[in-house]
């Protein structure tokens, strides 16, 4: 029988507020970024925010990649299916966050923190590409206590499924690898998301300590590549990538493990652990015209993909649920869903 309960899918990372900008070479330039690429904010990228605010006619949305996926599942799940955890401050960017949730009908727990700024992502549109640039502020405060609470401890063991951004190996591994444990101790599915290729460059280790516990692990392929070359697998083919991730050692043995690895409009690829096949998915590519931007298309098709696996559902149809999410999003402005709902 399908289970009845509410917030059967738990999500962790950094909610962030998105500044989102059209913006050109020169931009790009004077701040040293990636047509196509997710940093963390140093130094010289302190005047960005105000830099697209003041003028490029800069956009305040609702982001943080786990974020955006939560929003996304909690679009195609009935009500109440959805909970989200991370940092905010006690500011007007942390209200807009709530009013954004609150439409979306996700469920978050925030850890306020009084001292610190919620986080902000700089998004820089260049045609099809977007380049971001995070400063985390209280979202890198997430901490152990916090998840520890009773109430917030009581949602955890309530949950069915979790998910987690892999952009959190930068703020708190052992929240990660708390959710983790508890996931492989109860064959729950854990999925993770490889977030960006900085986290297999700069993150390896506690990225590698979760690895075990992960039932999906979904990437796209400039993720899959930075994972290859961070662990010297001396390949760049994104099939063999994904039949590596699918075969490392796992913990709970009752599950196979799953890698999902998405290419823009190229098949999303699948590769199941002790499969000699990786299975590809084609993408049904909407006209040019149609795409408003390419921000939080990866974050929506793991937010498809997770309802899928939150009920049940073959790799095939969660596959599908997530290239559907993805199509949606990518027509709106960020990370964002149309509103009135259309359903799946
Ligand atoms: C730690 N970093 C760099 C980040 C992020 C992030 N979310 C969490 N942590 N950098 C960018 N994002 C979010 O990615 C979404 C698009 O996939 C942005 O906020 C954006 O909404």
């Amino acid at each position: 029988m399908a289970s009845t309960r509410d917030y059967r899918l738990l999500c962790l990372e950094n909610p962030l507020l998105d500044i989102q900008a059209v913006g050109d070479e020169a931009l790009l330039e004077k701040y040293s970024l990636k047509a196509n690429d997710a940093i963390l904010a140093e130094e010289k990228h302190q005047g960005i925010f105000e830099d697209l605010l003041t003028n490029y006619d800069a956009k305040l949305i609702a982001g943080g990649a786990a974020q955006n996926t939560a929003r996304g599942a909690q679009y195609i799940l009935p009500p109440n299916s959805v909970v989200y955890l991370g940092g905010v401050g006690d500011d007007k960017y942390a209200a807009i966050l709530h009013d954004a949730v609150k439409q979306a009908g996700l469920r978050v727990e925030y850890r306020v923190d009084p001292k610190e700024a919620t986080g902000r992502c700089g998004v820089v549109i260049t045609g099809h590409n977007r380049s971001m640039c995070t400063e985390l502020g209280a979202a890198n405060h997430y901490d152990l206590e916090h998840l520890k609470k009773p109430e917030i401890w009581a949602l955890v063991e309530n949950a069915e499924v979790y998910y987690v951004g892999g952009y959190h190996f930068t703020v708190c591994p052992p929240a990660i690898m708390e959710l983790a444990k508890q996931a492989a101790a109860n064959n729950k599915p854990f999925i993770l998301s490889l977030s960006a290729p900085f986290i297999a460059q700069f993150f390896k280790d506690p990225l590698d300590a979760s690895a075990p516990y992960w039932d999906y692990v979904i990437g796209n392929e400039t993720e899959a590549a930075a994972y290859a070359e961070s662990h010297s697998l001396g390949t760049t083919d994104v099939k063999v990538i994904a039949k590596a991730l699918a075969n490392l050692p796992k913990e709970n043995t009752q599950r196979k493990r799953v890698a999902i690895i998405t290419q823009g409009t190229e098949p999303t690829l699948v590769a199941v652990q002790g499969e000699d096949e990786v299975r590809e998915f084609p993408v049904h590519e909407i006209s040019k015209e149609q795409i408003n931007d390419t921000n939080g298309a990866g974050d929506a098709f793991a937010g498809g993909f997770a309802s899928g696996i939150v009920e049940g559902k073959s790799i095939e149809e969660s596959v599908h649920r997530g290239q559907w999410l993805a199509r949606l999003s990518i027509q709106e402005l960020g990370p964002s869903y149309p509103f009135p709902k259309q359903t799946y």
